[in-house]
């Protein structure tokens, strides 16, 4: 922990595009909430990110999502009085920090990337600013001096960069910035698709195939629907020690909403059918994401609350990026 900090401090990003799903919330969202009181919480909605892929940009909408995001983010336990809540493009030090540490950072590193792989191999013109997200991304996580970054096992790789990219700052100048360490839940960190479990449960691929995802504000009919008609195999009942990827899933998504040990979901369920097994997932998947669901609605109808909560977010972070973008300007010769 930075000397001087009473607690450690968290950082975390999420983007205003497409629907919020369960693997987020698993992997990401409901560890934020959970950890609020034990750290100085920093959460940011990340809209510059949102914008590496201009072709996917929806201009009439990016101002509402981030509103909505918010929405959905208080609805998921995000307490503004113990976490700041703010929209990255707020705060202009976060674009112009990714400036300076992408003068130090190699192209080789970025090009390694295996989000950046994935998506470049989908488009037929890549832009620069996909390959500079995770530059961008470290930035983020830099400029407040986080220790540590809770995410998905999917950004494991992206947070190791931001470390190795400050390090490379170290050598290049002097010691500025703390070293994050990636928080990864030990099991959710990797929710898969319901209708694929070989691939990541993802917002773009939920956009083109239903049945893929449950988003965050799905009614329970289609939480239902969408966990009865979850791929799983050609047996009947569940055998612990013989689980199918799907079925897996589904026992992974009942471990982390439950909080209950694998174990012991396992010895549960142990020769029950999988329509049983599934209607159970789907009752624990109703039952949390419907007062999220709720709570939603209420606060997206009041948007005067929601940019006021933006606003003082921004307004509390501004000085700790301030403070170290000033000392990486001083440090590499221009203040
Ligand atoms: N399937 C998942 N299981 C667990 N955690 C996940 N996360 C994403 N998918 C899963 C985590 O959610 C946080 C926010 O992610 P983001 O806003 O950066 O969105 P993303 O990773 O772009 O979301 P998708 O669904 O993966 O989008 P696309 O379709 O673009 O690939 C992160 O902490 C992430 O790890």
């Amino acid at each position: 922990m930075t000397a001087g900090r009473q607690q450690q401090r968290v950082f975390s990003g999420i983007q205003p595009t497409g629907r919020l799903h369960l693997g987020n919330y698993i992997g990401a969202l409901s560890v934020w909430a959970a950890n609020q009181a034990r750290y100085d919480n920093i959460f940011c909605i990340v809209d510059l990110h949102a914008l590496t892929i201009p072709e996917a940009i929806r201009v009439e909408t990016l101002r509402a999502a981030r509103r909505e995001l918010a929405a959905l983010l208080l609805a998921c336990g995000i307490d503004p009085a113990r976490s700041a809540l703010f929209l990255q493009s707020y705060v202009p030090a976060h674009a112009e920090l990714a400036w300076l540490l992408a003068c130090v950072t190699p192209v080789g590193w970025l090009e390694r990337m295996t989000q950046y792989k994935s998506k470049a191999a989908a488009l037929t013109t890549v832009g620069a600013g996909l390959l500079e997200y995770p530059v961008l991304q470290a930035a983020d996580i830099l400029l407040y001096q986080a220790d540590l970054v809770p995410v998905g096992e999917d950004q494991r790789q992206h947070i190791e960069l931001a470390r190795d990219i400050a390090r490379r700052f170290h050598n290049l100048f002097r010691p500025v910035f703390t070293l994050p360490e990636p928080l990864v839940r030990p099991s959710g960190a990797r929710i898969m698709g319901l209708d694929d479990p070989t691939v990541k449960m993802s917002k773009s691929l939920a956009e083109e195939r239903p049945g893929h995802a449950i988003a965050l504000t799905d009614s329970p009919e289609r939480i239902r629907n969408a966990v009865m008609g979850a791929v799983t195999d050609s047996g009947r009942e569940l055998r612990p020690g013989e689980l199918s990827p799907g079925v897996a899933n589904l026992l992974t998504i009942y471990e982390a909403l439950s909080g209950r040990p694998r174990p012991d979901v396992e010895a549960e369920f142990a020769g029950q059918g999988y329509s049983a097994v599934k209607r159970a997932v789907a009752d624990l998947v109703v039952s949390t994401l419907d007062p999220i669901r709720r709570r939603y609605l209420a606060l997206s109808a009041d948007a005067g609350y929601l940019d006021r909560i933006l606003r003082e977010g921004a307004d509390r972070v501004h000085p700790i990026a301030r403070a170290t973008l000033d000392r990486v300007k001083r440090l590499m010769g221009l203040v």
